[in-house]
């Protein structure tokens, strides 16, 4: 017995992991095991030989038995020991760098011009993109006949065969939400439409898709002066310079008078520079919003009138970041984008300042 005690306490001490133990209980104490079968020998013994053994061999068996179940959880430690030893992980370490998107110029643009008129109490109004030949034509004082519907390279859906009404249109201008806006909130009012416009036309300065924004104030002493006013404050805070703007007569359908409007500029070296020199800049169209669009969107232009101006966005963009090509804007190449993209977490405010 002392031999059996021996060898099993030795090799389960020796053992290395726990298939080796397990091997070792059942040589041991298994059904078959070598205690087992010295037990089954008690049988064949007499009775005072067997008052010693059965207690030894019991004892024996108790002490094999805790040998195994001690010798399990020091595995089972050490095996944890091992992991945790190879497997760590230094959680005060800076995260590895991730490449995020950047702000498109068009919306970081957009935001701009947004703050600076959301500062001068403008709404911001959006409508539709795909418009009714009413909204972006009748009412705003281009009836069918007249030539600039032609000259707008509209895109028009189809009709199915025999439906005889006219087709829906891209819309060409943001011009409709203004319409829609009228209808909807009546007079006094003051918005800006900025979004997405089409015309069929693509070459350096052209893009099928482009975008506006609009404004239009309404009220019962809204003049050209105070249009005047609101465009120069607007470019001044958009460029972070004072910027002088000059008015030129003009014609457009939804407008009397019109004007269209320069902004001072320099060119040096091919380059322009906004509110500096003695040269002019094309940028926006305006006027004092026709009586008949004033009636189209609900509102009587005996009792309210005001102005309304167009400018496009995409120029804009160009002009203040230096981008040469207009096409470029709308490839999708990551390239130019995490060029001339700004951060997402740098979003311009009024008292943060759009300039930097
Ligand atoms: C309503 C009444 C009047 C908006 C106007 C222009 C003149 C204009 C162009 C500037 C550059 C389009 O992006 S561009 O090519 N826009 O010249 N837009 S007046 O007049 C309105 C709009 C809505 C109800």
């Amino acid at each position: 017995m002392d031999e059996l005690r021996t060898k099993y306490i030795d090799a389960i001490a020796a053992a290395a992991d726990e298939a080796a133990l397990e091997e070792l209980r059942v040589q041991a104490v298994g059904k078959k095991g070598e205690v087992s079968l010295k037990m089954r020998e008690l049988g064949k013994m007499t009775p005072e030989e067997r008052q010693v053994a059965g207690p030894a061999l019991n004892a024996l068996k108790n002490e094999i038995n805790s040998a195994l179940a001690a010798k399990k959880v020091a595995l089972a430690d050490a095996a944890l020991d091992a992991r945790l030893a190879t497997e760590w992980l230094d959680v005060t370490l800076p995260a590895r760098n991730r490449r995020v998107g950047t702000i498109h110029p068009i919306s970081q643009v957009t935001e701009e011009v947004t703050a600076i008129f959301a500062d001068m109490g403008f709404a911001v109004a959006e409508g539709p993109q795909i418009e009714t030949d009413w909204y972006n034509f009748d009412a705003l004082n281009i009836p069918g006949h007249h030539p600039a519907r032609a000259e707008m390279d509209t895109f028009y859906t189809h009709r199915a065969e025999g439906d005889e009404r006219p087709p829906h249109v891209l819309r060409t201008h943001t011009s409709p939400v203004q319409i829609r806006s009228m209808e909807k909130t009546g007079a006094p009012i003051r918005i800006i439409c900025p979004g997405r416009v089409y015309r069929a036309d693509y070459d350096q300065t052209h893009t099928p898709m482009f975008h506006q924004v609009e404004g239009l104030a309404l009220g019962k002493d809204i003049s050209m002066a105070n249009l005047k006013w609101v465009l120069e404050e607007f470019f001044s805070a958009f460029f972070g310079t004072e910027v002088k703007t000059r008015f030129r007569a003009s014609h457009f359908p939804f407008t009397e008078p019109s004007a269209e409007v320069d902004i001072q500029c320099s060119w040096e070296g091919g380059t322009v520079k906004v509110g500096e020199g003695d040269d002019w800049l094309e940028v926006l169209g305006s006027g004092m919003v026709h009586p008949k669009v004033l009636e189209a969107g609900g509102i009587d232009p005996n009792e309210y009138q005001g102005f309304a101006f167009g400018i496009g966005i995409d120029r804009l963009a160009m002009l203040k970041y230096g981008i040469p090509d207009l096409r470029a804007f709308f490839d999708s190449d990551l390239r130019w984008l995490r060029h001339y993209g700004f951060a997402s977490l740098d979003q311009p405010t009024l008292h943060g300042g759009l300039n930097r």
